[in-house]
């Protein structure tokens, strides 16, 4: 049977936190008895990630291209389910939360990004910097392309098959962050935020705060300009 729901992981060597994610999501799905997947997007860990994955009730996918969005991209391809939603495998998203995420998709809503800034951000789990930089860029992005998002780095997000479509996401690297608000807006996709909590991650970030802020800038002025 076709699942309701697929849920798409992005991880890179979260041998810590996957599976607790992956059992988090299938109890969701058991309480609210879902037809529900999840997919986890693998593109070379080197701890036992994929084992786990494999372990557990979870589809893994395997990206032979590096980077967060090409991870993202893949496993939403394969994603069977009309609505998706992806989630860090970092521990940091409380995925008890998917309904959330959902909801507005009855009342005709076809994106909808989390906001930790106005949820229950746990102390230490985001760091000064990021939370300036991420202030700072979605900002910008609400400035250049009309958008109404106040936490364009969210993780924890949901859309229907048809708005991912139509937004024709490219980036591999972190930047499909910003492409995916930015694109929601280009292309008036209905979008809405909610709030949503955010823990502290456990094992080693994977983002590179210079770099992939700099990708992230470079990505949204360009997306003004052509
Ligand atoms: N498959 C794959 N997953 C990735 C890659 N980079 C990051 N991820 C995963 O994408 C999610 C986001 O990466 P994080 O390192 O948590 O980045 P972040 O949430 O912006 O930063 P933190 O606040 O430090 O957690 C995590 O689940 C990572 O495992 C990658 O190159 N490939
Ligand atoms: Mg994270």
């Amino acid at each position: 049977m076709k699942p309701e729901i697929s849920v798409v992981m992005p991880c890179l060597n979260e041998e810590e936190t996957v599976g607790k994610c992956i059992d988090e999501i299938n109890k969701f799905f058991e309480k609210e008895k879902i037809n529900g997947e999840i997919i986890v997007c693998d593109n070379g860990s080197k701890d036992s990630s994929v084992k786990i994955a494999n372990s557990k009730k979870a589809r893994v996918i395997k990206q032979n291209i590096k980077g967060y969005g090409a991870a993202c991209i893949k496993g939403i391809l394969s994603a069977k389910g009309n609505i998706i939603v992806i989630g860090d495998s970092d521990g940091t998203y409380d995925f008890s939360e998917i309904p959330i995420l959902i909801v507005p998709i009855k009342d005709g809503y076809e994106f909808i990004v989390g906001n930790r800034f106005n949820g229950k951000m746990k102390k230490g789990s985001m760091t000064y910097l990021h939370f300036v930089g991420n202030a700072f860029l979605s900002g910008l992005i609400r400035i250049l392309f009309k958008s109404k998002i106040y936490d364009a780095h969210c993780g924890l997000r949901a859309f229907t098959k048809d708005a991912f479509k139509k937004m024709s996401l490219k980036s591999d690297g972190m930047e499909f962050a910003s492409e995916m608000v930015i694109k929601a807006a280009k292309k008036k996709i209905k979008t809405c935020e909610v709030k949503v909590s955010y823990r502290k991650r456990k094992g080693k970030s994977k983002l590179n705060s210079l770099r992939d802020g700099w990708r992230h800038l470079v990505f949204i002025l360009s997306s003004r300009l052509f």
